[in-house]
């Protein structure tokens, strides 16, 4: 009997031992709470790996680390991301894009118009609120926030799909400057796609955590955010582990689009030195607009480019031949440099102080009790801009993490923070400052 106990007593013992060894070779869990980046333009998940402890940002089956933030409707299917892009030039009238600067907010009836004369869909006006109107076999009404929540699902589907698990908790981001009504919808977008929001957290303060400033010991940190059409420049503080915004400026109209335009303007001007005429069809002028835009994003990596482009023009003489003979092919080559890029858009970069400058004026601050400098969005990867903040300060700003995914990378740390993997004396809060308003320069 009493054999037979102790051998009962020996197999409980090899089970616990079992056990306790198991759980120190066990893989890490499993992330529950995903980080989310529902940015104007792309989208972005993350998750905080307890067993790296690294942010993984999740890419598609492709490879892609981001989506674009735009919804497409065809009879028989809704689309999002890159599928929603695809049908942009086929199905216009139906594909939503930009769709935050519309979410929870309320409009002055004219102010809905000059927004919406700008969009190839059609915005409506239901009380204040923006609605998209959808004509594909039948006609209907969709929110800000549902298209949002298209593009959430297609997230937790992309995250649920890489962890194989499932999903129903996250943290997002939104601007600093949305206000209560605008992170209330944002969170109603996370709901209809099936996520329970844990925190809001403001996109300025989810960069300053990309860089571990959470855990670090600063006290100002200023956060440089400059995207394809906006600036915005914010000064948090930081108490504790608690980040607090206390200023924000910016420039709705200021951005990469513009670079693009300034370079755009000088090959069609040159065009029109070389070849007599300016390019006019339709396929030529998209076809010069992507050469430009490659040509950008190179000059950030090299000091010159070389700029290829097959034109199809209507040149002068051509012009009087008659009608139906073929516009002449020619082929626009120029070599772009660095510097030529930097003279075009000098006075356009110097405008990026103008915010700086202030919320430096409204939060009482010299330059020099600045402590860390983060800039974020793809063009802060300009290097005049990079220089010019440099100079500003007299010191470098922190631009190690890729600026396109700072904001996911910092709301996944949030979230890895909220889903308890992550050693407990880091735990950023954020103080809402419900009194604050942006200074904008446009
Ligand atoms: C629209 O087309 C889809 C697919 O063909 C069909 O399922 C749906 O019932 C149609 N709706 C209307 C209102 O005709
Ligand atoms: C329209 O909005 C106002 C406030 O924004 C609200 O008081 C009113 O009830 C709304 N009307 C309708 C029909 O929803
Ligand atoms: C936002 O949501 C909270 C909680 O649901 C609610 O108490 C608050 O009144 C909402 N605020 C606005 C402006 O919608
Ligand atoms: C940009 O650089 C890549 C390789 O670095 C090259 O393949 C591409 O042709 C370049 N584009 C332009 C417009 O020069
Ligand atoms: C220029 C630079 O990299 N500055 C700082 C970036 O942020 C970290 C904190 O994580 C600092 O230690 C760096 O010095």
């Amino acid at each position: 009997m009493s054999g037979e106990i102790s051998m009962i007593g020996s197999v409980i013992l090899a089970l616990f031992l079992a056990g306790y060894l198991g759980q120190q070779y066990l893989p890490p869990p499993k992330p529950k709470v995903i980080g989310l980046d529902l940015g104007t333009t792309f989208c972005s998940v993350g998750v905080f790996q307890a067993g790296t402890g690294e942010v993984e940002v999740i890419a598609d089956k492709v490879g892609r680390k981001s989506i674009p933030s735009a919804v497409s409707f065809t009879p028989t299917a809704v689309l999002a991301g890159h599928e929603a892009v695809d049908l942009a030039d086929s199905n216009p009238q139906n594909t939503i894009y930009d769709a935050k600067r519309f979410i929870g907010k309320i409009f002055e009836p004219e102010d809905l118009v000059q927004e919406s004369a700008r969009y190839p869909f059609k915005v409506i006006n239901n009380n204040g609120s923006a609605e998209f109107s959808i004509s594909t076999n039948h006609t209907f009404t969709v929110s800000p926030e549902f298209i949002g929540s298209r593009l959430l699902l297609k997230l937790r589907k992309m995250a649920e799909q890489h962890l194989g698990v499932p999903i129903q908790k996250a943290v997002i981001s939104v601007p600093a400057e949305f206000d209560e009504r605008q992170r209330n919808y944002t969170v109603r977008a996370a709901n209809i796609a099936g996520l329970e929001i844990l925190r809001v957290i403001n996109e300025p303060t989810a960069a300053a955590m990309a860089y571990g400033l959470h855990k670090v010991d600063v006290f100002n940190v200023l956060v440089v955010d400059l995207g394809g059409g906006t600036l915005d420049v914010s000064l948090l503080n930081k108490q504790g582990g608690m980040f607090l915004t206390r200023a924000m400026a910016g420039n709705n109209k200021l951005g990469g689009q513009d670079f693009s335009q300034r370079l755009f303007q000088y090959t069609t001007e040159r065009i029109r030195q070389e070849f007599g005429v300016s390019p006019t069809l339709k396929e030529d002028i998209h076809r010069l607009r992507q050469a430009v835009e490659a040509a950008k994003l190179n000059l950030t990596l090299q000091p010159s480019v070389i700029i290829k482009v097959p034109l199809h023009l209507n040149t002068n003489e051509r012009s009087k031949t008659p009608e139906g003979a073929a516009p002449a092919s020619v082929l626009f080559q120029a070599k772009i440099t660095r510097e030529l890029f930097e003279e075009l858009n000098e006075d356009l970069f110097k405008k990026i102080l103008a915010p700086v400058e202030t919320v430096l004026a409204e939060g009482h601050l010299q330059k020099e009790d600045v402590d860390e400098i983060v800039l974020v969005g793809g063009s802060t990867r300009i290097p005049r801009i990079r220089r010019l903040i440099t100079e500003y300060f007299g010191k470098e700003p922190n631009t190690s993490v890729d600026p396109d995914l700072a904001v996911v990378t910092g709301v996944a740390i949030q979230a890895g923070i909220m889903g308890g993997s992550w050693p407990l004396q880091v735990s950023a809060i954020e103080i809402p400052n419900r009194h604050l308003r942006k200074t904008n320069f446009s």
